[in-house]
């Protein structure tokens, strides 16, 4: 068995995992990524596309704003659709000049990864069936079986990054952790398609048939989602059906309606909301879509898993450079402050904007009515873009 050492061990390369190592390295902390998946399909995976000004304000602070700043899309305001008509949210204006950066998250992946290879940083790709030993002792241990062989790691610390499929938080002992879960009975069917962008801004559409979502990831890419139900078959959706559909939802009383495109992509994203309480057992830290799930009405995963991370680094830090453990101590209860304002938001997105099914005419009555108010009220739509833009980071 091959053995070797590191400060913080890290599983799972995906924008919590990899921007903790590169912020650790920032501190002078050494750290190992090990991730199951190859480079290439890290740097591929299509999902989030939207920063708040805090996830790009880290970027940029940690050296990674070159590219975001030349390529991301910088977004003043978002639209919400009701009734064929649409209301701008003026995010900026009503948020002291913040606002949102669409940059897929593909992009700060490869960021990066290419950031911590040029820093000569431990990133082990296509890694073996990883196991977590010893959280609850004082030198925790990572192992990585592949081909009959088996690596040790030996660890100060875990990190638990590896998304909500991961092995990290299933090795907490049971009993130990309180699941908190909810599931919503709809999905979203998502398109990528190679159209230039026809608005400037992200329209969040309420319609009787569905809510549909008009989203971008360059000026030659639009994204669009329409919500469909929770087992859908991709395969029943032609692109004719689905363009349709979306012209159908999106289509204005103007006469704007998406442009079409060569449809390069087609997924279902299920709708769930999870958390994990506590976030830590023993020398095991868990971070990002490991601890939490939110429904992507939000556009909060990503930005969820940065702010984690942010938490995690400078309590790392403490530890290292003032020997202090409470910042540790505290990891949990203050990524979960911001965990749970963010559930909030994002069901009430939700809810706001999806066709609820099997709801009662009152409560349709009850949603319609909401809609009215965030698109005529200051007070709400403030809220609103408060939320939308991303809280402060609070430590
Ligand atoms: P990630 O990005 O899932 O990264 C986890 C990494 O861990 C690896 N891994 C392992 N490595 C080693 N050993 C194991 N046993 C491992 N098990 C897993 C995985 O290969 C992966 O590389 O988690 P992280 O870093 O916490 O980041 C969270 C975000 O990725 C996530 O919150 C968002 O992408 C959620 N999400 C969306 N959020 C939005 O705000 N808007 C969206 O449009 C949106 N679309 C999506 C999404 C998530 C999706 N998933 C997870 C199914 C679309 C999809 C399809
Ligand atoms: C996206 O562009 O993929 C996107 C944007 C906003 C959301 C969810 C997804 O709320």
């Amino acid at each position: 068995m091959a053995r070797s050492e590191t400060q913080v061990g890290i599983v799972g390369a995906g924008p919590a995992g990899l921007m903790l190592s590169h912020w650790l390295h920032l501190y002078g902390i050494h750290s190992i990524v090990l991730e199951a998946k190859t480079r290439q399909h890290c740097e591929e995976r299509i999902r989030a596309g939207v920063l708040e000004q805090g996830s790009v304000d880290m970027l940029r602070s940690t050296g990674l704003g070159s590219r975001l700043d030349r390529e991301g899309m910088r977004h003043e305001g978002i639209e919400l659709g009701l009734n064929r008509r649409r209301y701008r949210i003026p995010l900026s204006e009503l948020t002291g000049g913040k606002a949102i950066t669409v940059y897929g998250q593909q992009e700060v992946i490869k960021d990066l990864i290419a950031r911590r290879l040029a820093d000569r940083g431990d990133l082990r790709f296509e890694c073996g069936e990883v196991s977590v030993h010893g959280i609850g002792g004082p030198r925790p241990s990572l192992r990585v079986a592949r081909d009959g062989a088996e690596d040790e790691i030996h660890c100060d610390f875990i990190a638990g990054c590896d998304g909500f499929h991961g092995i990290c938080r299933p090795s907490i002992p049971q009993g130990a952790l309180t699941e908190y879960e909810s599931a919503f009975p709809f999905a979203w069917l998502g398109i990528l398609a190679q159209a230039a962008p026809s608005r400037d801004e992200l329209l969040y559409m309420h319609h009787e048939r569905g809510f549909a979502l008009y989203s971008m990831r360059s000026p030659s890419l639009t994204r669009l989602y329409l919500q469909c139900r929770p087992n859908e078959d991709v395969d029943l959706w032609s692109d004719e059906r689905t363009w349709n559909e979306l012209h159908t939802r999106l289509g204005c009383a103007d006469g704007w309606r998406p442009t079409e495109g060569k449809i390069l992509q087609k997924g279902i994203t299920g709708m769930r909301s999870l958390v994990i309480e506590p976030m830590q057992f023993g020398r095991l830290f868990l971070a990002g879509d490991a601890a939490h799930i939110v429904p992507p009405t939000g556009a909060k995963g990503m930005n969820l898993a940065m702010a984690d991370v942010y938490v995690l680094a400078q309590a790392l830090r403490a530890h290292y450079q003032d020997n202090s453990t409470a910042q540790l101590e505290q990891y949990s209860s203050l990524c979960l402050r911001r965990v749970w304002k963010a559930q909030r938001f994002s069901t009430w997105m939700t809810m706001l904007l999806h066709r609820l099914e099997d709801a009662s005419p009152f409560e349709r009555r009850r949603q319609l009515a909401e809609l009215d108010y965030v698109t005529s009220s200051r007070a709400a739509a403030a809220s609103l873009a408060e939320n939308y833009v991303g809280l402060a980071m609070e430590l």
